[in-house]
């Protein structure tokens, strides 16, 4: 079966003022799917259309040579912007709680000293790319920040930190994210980010990752 776009989990205007309706639209609508349908390209045919995308991102060095660049690109920006639409809501906002807020205060001193470290890697990132909170497979939560549509989860030697790292919250900094509204004034976007986090969903995907 073919990669597909997932819906949006909310109205294209539900996160408004944070992220404007155009914006939704867009990089859903077209940036989203084009990764989709360049992805469905590239694989086609092959044992590695029909796997789980994460598969293909913690394997990207097994597959065909000729496909890594493809896969790469297209599947690493099919699975991060997956991620990324349920890491947001309407009732978004607020902190974590529970494990979450533990391991948050034991990895970086506050969730305020997380969300500074999380910011400055959105920010430092030059050009195209992501910032990810990542359970390493010590358990413990760290801070990257990723190139172009490279993840976390992918290969040491092509942009990610190895397949046993699980990211848990992305924040997409390409300027197609977040120009239309805030032009060059990153920083704005990234700390309007915090109003939209949906920390329920973030703290089930630690779970997940820790038990
Ligand atoms: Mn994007």
């Amino acid at each position: 079966m073919a990669f597909s776009l997932p819906d949006l989990p909310y109205a294209k205007d539900a996160l408004e003022p944070h992220i404007d309706a155009k914006t939704m639209e867009i990089h859903h609508g077209k940036h989203h799917n084009g990764y989709v349908t360049k992805l469905n390209d590239a694989v086609k045919g092959t044992e590695w259309a029909d796997k789980p995308i994460e598969d293909l991102i913690r394997s990207l060095d097994k597959l065909p040579s000729d496909k890594q660049t493809a896969v790469r690109n297209n599947g690493g920006g099919h699975l991060n912007h997956s991620m990324f639409w349920p890491s947001m809501s309407p009732k978004g906002g607020g902190k974590p709680s529970d494990e979450l807020a533990k391991a948050i205060d034991s990895a970086f001193g506050s969730f305020d000293a997380m969300k500074k470290q999380f910011a400055d890697s959105a920010a430092g990132r030059f050009g195209s790319g992501w910032a990810w909170l990542c359970v390493q497979p010590s358990g413990k939560l760290h801070i990257v920040s990723t190139a172009n549509q490279d993840n976390p989860m992918m290969p040491t030697s092509m942009g990610g930190q190895g397949s046993d790292h699980q990211p848990i919250l992305g924040l997409d900094v390409w300027e197609h994210a977040y120009y239309l509204n805030y032009q060059n004034r990153r920083p704005d976007y990234i700390d309007a980010f915090w109003n939209v986090v949906d920390w329920d969903t973030i703290g089930k995907r630690f779970a997940d990752a820790t038990n």
